[in-house]
């Protein structure tokens, strides 16, 4: 059997280690478990937004610039509503519409999302499973200064400006992990925690409970990079929120995030490292996809040392 990869993944930084893995594994040896707790329905559509950036990456659709949405995209969806009186703080793209309409008809028919995402990423011929962290409804909720806030009114309308005291996963403690996600954890070489904010995109997933069971008993090594580059977050509000939530702003509240679930951490060049894990150093920044691979590879080379 050939070597497998699993890779826990959300926001915009998750996708680009994603990109460099999927660049330089074999096809079909990688599986990506995705957030989903930044899902809502907006004008009735269901939005997957941690989803579909991993689909437009992979597929060479994204807006690189924007870091979601589709390269080339057109607004007149947008313009007209706005014309009726709709509310634009959060802007679905004429092409993203497709991937909501469509999700929206299969949910409507019964379809669970997992099967949805499998037939959107054949129809763009991507190698690699992407599974929605469950097929369940979660909803991440920040609680702040100005009150409980539900995920995308704290992230795109508020601009991650409200001072946080807690992240709620609504939810989560009674979803299922989707159709292969405890296999993926359990039955692969390595596991992957990609730098997306722990505290946002990625604790989604550990709050259910056989997932976060699935990866404290899997032979494979578990390692992360780590979202921090000198002491801040390369994109969105990591660092801001480490403040917030009392703790220091480094590599050591990283790696104690994630406690006993963690076997290595990437770092970014000379940044301090925590002494409780495998360490393992590059520049993580990822600007362009030979950046992601040399990410990617650094990652896979602490796991195969891990595994020795
Ligand atoms: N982020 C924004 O800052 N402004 C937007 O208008 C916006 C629209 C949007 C539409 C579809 C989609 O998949 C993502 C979108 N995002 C937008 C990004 C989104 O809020 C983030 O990608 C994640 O939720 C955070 O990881």
């Amino acid at each position: 059997m050939s070597a497998r990869f699993t890779v826990l993944t959300g926001g915009v930084g998750g996708a680009k280690l994603v990109d460099g893995l999927y660049r330089i594994l074999p096809q079909n040896s990688l599986t990506a478990i995705v957030n989903t707790g930044d899902d809502f329905r907006h004008f009735g559509q269901p939005i997957s937004p941690d989803i579909d950036t991993l689909l437009y990456t992979l597929s060479g659709k994204s807006n690189q610039a924007l870091g979601w949405g589709r390269e080339g995209e057109t607004w007149n969806f947008m313009a007209a509503l706005k014309s009726l009186g709709g509310e634009d703080w959060f802007n679905l793209g004429d092409g993203d519409l497709a991937l909501h309409v469509l999700r929206g008809m299969a949910l409507s028919a019964g379809e669970p999302l997992s099967g949805i995402i499998a037939r959107f990423a054949e129809a763009w011929d991507l190698q690699l499973s992407i599974l929605p962290m469950t097929d369940d409804a979660v909803a991440t909720w920040v609680e702040t200064d100005e009150g409980l806030l539900p995920f995308q009114r704290y992230f795109v309308e508020r601009q991650c400006a409200p001072k946080v005291q807690a992240v709620r996963f609504e939810g989560a403690a009674e979803a299922v992990p989707a159709p292969g996600v405890v296999a993926a954890i359990m039955d692969c070489d390595t596991v992957l925690v990609a730098p997306s904010n722990p505290w946002l995109s990625v604790d989604p997933l550990l709050a259910i409970p056989q997932i976060r069971k699935a990866l404290e008993s899997t032979k494979a090594p578990v390692i992360a990079v780590s979202p921090l580059v000198e002491g801040k977050a390369v994109k969105g509000p990591t660092a801001k929120l480490m403040d917030e939530l009392g703790l220091e702003v480094t590599n050591h509240s990283i790696a104690a995030h994630y406690g006993n679930l963690l076997d290595g951490l990437v770092v970014h060049n000379k940044d301090e490292a925590p002494q409780s894990v495998a360490i393992a150093r590059t520049d993580t920044l990822m600007k362009s996809p030979k950046d992601r691979e040399r990410v990617a590879r650094t990652v896979l080379a602490l796991a195969a040392e891990c595994r020795r």
